[in-house]
């Protein structure tokens, strides 16, 4: 306690008002000089403690501060406000850090040290397309016999391939480079393409891939000259639309142009990946849309070609996506905004979508597996063993919704194998396969779920007793089928050829045949995105009927993948013959001719598409990838028991049993 007495002339200012510097600095100096030596000592010591805790806070908050201020300053020029953001809100977790800058500081979202750069020369330079040979074979069907009869046993394993295989000029050993992740591992994973010293004679491409080829071409031709480094291309107003601002198109496209191998077109893309792909933006993105387009997307790229870019890409990105996981239940919410590290469910809900984050699980276990950092792994196999014990399944039929703070099914009773459940029944089997066929519960509940399908989905339509999947809605059956559902006759076939029940081969036989129907039925020859089938026969009725909402087509991808797959499987040419008819519709009413395809809106009307102006970025990443596939006899073209693709066509390595 300091007390300073003033002198009554001091107080008035020397008979009046006196303000001036001189007055002011002499009362201040004489006032000093009044106070006694302990008041004098206790000020200065004031003085000075205040002096060092500047000078320490300064340094600790300082610096974040800012480069808080800067970043937001940077949020503020380059992005476009998100509605509904607030920027005052604090991040869950602290902001990731750019690309190049030194993740270390965060060890909650630092990826492990990264892998020693593969000894392999980058992407393109592996791609050695030789001149067309016409002769070739399709070498060895796969062991069709062998598939369909051998009774599921989850616990064999099989032997590790001995031979290395190559494939479009890039040698491939997966048995070397594909151990599941462990608590062991700490050493970052080798790619699976290796420097192509001991290759085989590359297949050359046949006619009907060539049309791929051209299809590819005119597709990026729109896209690079209206919709450069954006999410799609709007072919008809030559220009673009952004949904999270990150290149869709182009990082979806990546591996399909390796595999068609377009090498110039791969360069210029890699390079904008390289200068001009940043993720620490102020955006919200979806988590599963971004993890099965971008994470699936990178890691693919990055096992074909071996160029380590790809996986620097792909850790920052998966790290950025982490904080979705952080809810009650571990269910992760749907949104995350991958600048400032918060995640949300959306404005109406807190419910996630089931296939959304059931359909995850894929591509964040390889990227522990690639970087020896087990929280990615973690996250999504807990949502995976939670979904297996939840209650509120119909002969393992999954409902819709699933809550993210409680962590149980909501919305019960609706069950379908469209839209909001579909790749759930695809990732069972996929992550069984990818794992070494080791995890049994994955298993056990995709076979379940496949007898509670046919219990209660399959129905036969009339006329021709088309085998197709409807819905049930409070134990009321809907002859409803989405187009998505095409994606189920070859998963089907996929797990018929990795030991499964035969019956889920004649069942995708039956499906595959419903998929064509739904394009082979309709005026322009493509299906809509939704038909229902007629129950019982009238005359002049076909099987499929259309409803005007559902007359759409958005250049989906799931009836060309099952054929690709029906066609390795069988090596019934039947199945390219279907296809080569799509790409032709696709041509006929899709084609823009300025470049690029569009989605239409009328698929009844052949005078009429009514284009949409609108070509999605599944259409490069799985569509003609998958049509390539398709018309290709080469089954060394990824082939089916050393990768698996995940829901949207990219392939990632399968795990050799440890
Ligand atoms: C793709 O993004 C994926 O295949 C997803 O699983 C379903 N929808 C589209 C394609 O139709």
């Amino acid at each position: 306690f300091i007390s300073v007495t003033l002198s009554p002339e001091e107080a008035a200012g020397a008979g009046g008002y006196n303000n001036s510097k001189a007055w002011r600095r002499r009362s201040c100096w004489r006032k000093w000089k009044q106070l006694s030596r302990l008041q004098r000592s206790v000020i200065l010591f004031l003085f000075a403690f205040l002096a060092v805790c500047g000078v320490i806070s300064y340094t600790s908050v300082g610096e974040p501060w800012k480069s808080l201020t800067n970043k937001s300053l940077d949020d503020q020029r380059t992005e476009p406000e998100i509605p509904g953001l607030k920027l005052a809100n604090p991040a869950v977790l602290p902001a990731p850090q750019k690309a190049d800058t030194n993740l270390g500081d965060y060890p909650e979202l630092s990826p492990q040290k990264p892998p020693k750069a593969p000894h392999v020369q980058r992407g393109p330079s592996n791609l050695q397309i030789k001149p067309p040979r016409r002769d070739v074979r399709l070498k060895a069907r796969h062991d069709r016999s062998r598939v369909a009869e051998e009774p599921i046993h989850p616990d064999k394993e099989e032997k590790p391939e001995k031979s290395v295989i190559s494939w479009r000029g890039a040698v491939i050993e997966p048995d070397q480079s594909t151990e599941p992740p462990s608590s062991k591992i700490k050493e970052p994973e080798k790619p699976s393409s290796v420097e192509a010293e001991d290759q085989k004679e590359p297949v050359p491409i046949n006619d009907r891939q060539l049309a791929v080829v051209e299809a590819f071409r005119h597709a990026w031709k729109g896209y690079r000259e209206f919709a450069w480094g954006h999410d799609e291309l709007k072919p008809l107003s030559k220009s673009y639309s952004e949904w999270f601002g990150l290149g869709l198109t182009l990082i979806d496209a990546l591996d399909t142009m390796w595999i068609l191998g377009l090498k110039e077109e791969f360069e210029e893309a890699r390079k904008w990946v390289a200068n001009d792909l940043v993720f620490d933006k102020n955006v919200d993105v979806n988590l599963f849309e971004s993890t099965i387009r971008i994470l699936g997307g990178l890691l693919s790229t990055y096992h074909l070609s071996g160029d380590n870019l790809f996986l620097e890409k792909a850790k920052d990105i998966g790290n950025r996506l982490m904080p979705a996981f952080k809810t009650p239940s571990k269910i992760p919410y749907s949104d995350v905004n991958i600048g400032r590290g918060t995640a949300h469910p959306p404005r109406w809900t807190s419910d996630s979508t089931v296939a959304e984050v059931t359909s995850i699980q894929l591509e964040f276990r390889e990227l522990s597996r690639l970087t020896g950092d087990e929280k990615f792994q973690k996250a999504v196999d807990e949502v995976m063993k939670h979904v297996h014990t939840l209650s509120g399944k119909n002969d393992g039929l999954v409902p819709m919704f699933i809550n993210t703070n409680s962590g149980q099914f909501t919305h019960l009773g609706v069950y379908t194998l469209g839209a909001r459940a579909d790749s759930y029944y695809e990732y069972l089997l996929k992550q069984w396969i990818q794992g070494g066929r080791k995890e049994n519960e994955l298993l056990e509940d995709y076979m379940r779920a496949i007898e509670g399908v046919k219990k209660h989905l399959l129905q036969r339509s009339q006329p021709k007793k088309l085998t197709f999947v409807g819905e049930l809605a409070h134990g009321h059956f809907s002859a409803k089928m989405d187009h998505l559902v095409c994606f189920l006759p070859g998963t089907l076939a996929l797990g018929a050829h990795n030991g499964l029940t035969a019956d889920h081969m004649k069942l995708a036989e039956a499906l595959i045949e419903t998929c064509y129907q739904m394009y082979a039925q309709v005026e322009t020859g493509l299906s809509p995105e939704i038909v229902h089938f007629n129950l019982h026969a009238q005359k002049g009725h076909k099987d499929v009927e259309i409803k005007p909402a559902d007359r759409h087509n958005l250049l989906r991808p799931e009836t060309v993948e099952s054929l690709f797959y029906m066609y390795r499987f069988t090596g019934d040419k039947k199945y390219q013959d279907w296809g080569w008819e799509i790409l032709q519709n696709f041509n006929k009413y899709t084609r823009v001719p300025t470049g690029g395809y569009t989605s239409i809106n009328n698929v009844q009307n052949p005078s009429n598409p009514e284009p949409r102006d609108k070509m999605e970025s599944f259409f490069l990443g799985e569509t003609l990838k998958y049509m390539f596939l398709l018309f290709s006899d080469d089954i060394d073209l990824i082939n089916l028991d050393k990768y698996v693709f995940n829901t949207e066509a990219h392939p990632l390595p399968i795990w050799v049993p440890a």
